[in-house]
């Protein structure tokens, strides 16, 4: 988010404001206070569409609450101070107003937009720099949109390019770690070459995008949307359009899906939905397609609620496991059997069995934790799983046998991101807003103890760490626009090098995602 622009623009309209004896008309309200961060036309950008599709199921009363008061764990600030609450009605009233001229993003869109930069055959054979690939990370900066490329053995950027606005959720890479695939907020999916530093190709998925994984054998990609609300799989070898899943319940309501990941080890992706009860499986290979649960007929097949639902047939069939509450927020053991989901709005977290589809446990994990987030351990005679905790100063600790909550770990505030790496004995988690945005914990994974508070720049938000490939180094973002990515001896706690940025946010190491190191992100 530009803010310096931002908060200059909103002072002089605060004045303009308080002072006008009328309120402001609800579009000029919305073009000052809005427009930035969710596109003029409501479209969505940094922050979500504003459109009535988008919040159907959000109150309007809420909606005010956020625009007054602002909404955790998001960029969105509250205005609350700035205007007034009659004009905070007319702006909720404006965004849940039908959308006159709504861009259809269908199949044709899809593929006019694809652009591919340079073919696939005429890709280098070897690389064309002399760093180890399997050690290289791409670092997002959000401060001016662009991607490092940076060498994880010397530490040093090999190479920067900018990339479309808004880049979130992980970038991941092809299995074999050459290529990355990064998604962008307003839906476009890019491929980029880490043997000749280029991007490859490029294409416009939807108009809002959450996130993008890519299949266990490396064929294909999916991207998950909200505008539209579907599904969309590529061919990862030139983003080519495959298919496109429209998000329905079997009786044709439609959701927005929160995320997509992969369950590589059963050959799937896997489908959070925000707004139904249901979570999806993919197959993208025959072999998880053979199995019984995507060979059955509709009656054959029982869920544990007693109704049966429908499994797609045919390419990319979709069995949906029927939830007892919408979870639209995951984590997975590390054989993928078990699914731990919690809902961004309920009180504690479920666990299911994706091998039977259906809960098996109830976990105590109040609150908002970001499980997406979450991390695994061995721990005396079992495995821990940890995360933090997006409204709360906690980082919850479960055993991943008996599923109980074993540990709080009373953190400084509300954390956004933690990790680990095999080789290392500490888990680091941010304290990502609050007065002590700007201190990073480091937890004993056996004492499940804090053992050290850094302050790497007092005042500026810490946040995001991730691990060399050995496990040698953390490297962690100072999350400002004159920000810089600071180089840690993992067991020394000692800062090696700091490297300027602009607004660094994730960070990702091609072997420890390739590899599904249980102490990061997959
Ligand atoms: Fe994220 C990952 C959801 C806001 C930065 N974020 C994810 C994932 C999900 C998610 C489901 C895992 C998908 C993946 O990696 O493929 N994020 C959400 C939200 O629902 C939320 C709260 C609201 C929203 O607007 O979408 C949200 N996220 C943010 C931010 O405000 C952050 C801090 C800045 C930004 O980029 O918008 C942010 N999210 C990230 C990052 C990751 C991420 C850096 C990848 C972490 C990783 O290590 O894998």
């Amino acid at each position: 988010m530009k803010r310096a622009g931002l908060f200059l623009t909103l002072l002089l309209l605060v004045s303009a404001s308080s002072d006008a004896a009328d309120p402001l008309p609800a579009p000029e309200l919305y073009r000052h206070f809005c427009a930035q961060c969710h596109h003029p036309d409501r479209l969505g950008a940094m922050g979500p569409a504003l459109l009535p599709e988008n919040l159907e199921r959000f109150p309007k009363k809420e909606a005010a609450g956020v625009i007054a008061k602002g909404r955790p764990a998001t960029q969105m600030p509250g205005f609350g101070e700035k205007i007034s609450p009659e004009e905070i009605q007319s702006l909720v009233d404006f965004v849940y107003a039908p959308h006159a001229n709504l861009p259809v993003w269908d199949a044709a869109a899809i593929r006019e937009s694809r652009v591919i930069h340079h073919a696939h055959e005429t890709l280098p054979v070897k690389p064309v720099h002399s760093a180890d690939i399997m050690n290289l990370f791409m670092v997002v900066e959000l401060g001016d949109h662009h991607v490092t490329v940076l060498d994880g053995d010397r530490l040093e950027p090999i190479h920067r390019f900018p990339s479309r606005f808004a880049l979130h959720g992980g970038i991941k890479y092809s299995p074999d770690g050459r290529f990355a695939y990064m998604a962008s907020r307003d839906g476009w999916i890019s491929r980029f070459d880490l043997f000749s530093l280029q991007v490859t190709a490029e294409i416009r998925v939807g108009i809002n995008t959450r996130n993008v994984a890519i299949s266990g054998d490396g064929r294909f990609v999916m991207a998950a949307n909200t505008l539209p609300r579907n599904l969309v799989i590529l061919d990862a070898a030139d983003l080519s359009l495959v298919k496109e899943i429209p998000v329905v319940n079997d009786k044709g309501v439609s959701a927005r899906p929160s995320a997509v990941y992969t369950a590589a080890p059963r050959d799937s992706f896997i489908v959070a939905l925000k707004d139904l009860p249901e979570v999806w499986e993919i197959p993208y290979n025959d072999k998880a397609k053979a199995l019984p649960i995507y060979t059955a007929t509709v009656h054959d097949f029982q869920p544990s609620s007693g109704e049966a639902l429908p499994v797609a047939k045919g390419p990319f069939p979709v069995r949906r496991i029927q939830l007892e509450a919408n979870l639209d927020d995951f984590f997975f053991d590390q054989e993928y059997h078990h699914l731990i989901g919690a809902s961004r709005t309920g009180a504690s977290g479920q666990v299911v069995n994706l091998n039977v589809g259906r809960k098996i446990a109830e976990i105590d994990i109040a609150g908002m934790p970001h499980l997406a987030s979450g991390i695994i351990w061995p721990y005396k005679e079992t495995q821990v799983m940890a995360t933090p905790n997006i409204k709360e100063g906690e980082v919850t600790v479960v055993d991943l046998k008996t599923w109980k909550t074993i540990k709080r770990i009373a953190t400084l505030g509300p954390g956004f991101f933690m990790r680990s790496h095999e080789n290392s004995p500490y888990a680091w988690v941010d304290v990502f807003t609050g007065p002590n945005k700007d201190a990073v914990h480091v937890i004993d994974k056996e004492s499940l103890e804090i053992v050290k508070t850094l302050r790497p720049a007092p005042g500026k938000t810490s946040a995001h760490v991730e691990f060399t490939r050995d496990g040698r180094y953390a490297l962690l973002s100072i999350w400002e626009m004159d920000g810089a990515l600071v180089v840690y001896d993992a067991k020394s706690l000692e800062e090696v090098k700091r490297l300027p940025m602009k607004k660094p946010s994730g960070k990702y190491n091609v072997s420890n995602k390739i590899n599904r190191s249980s102490g990061t992100s997959h």
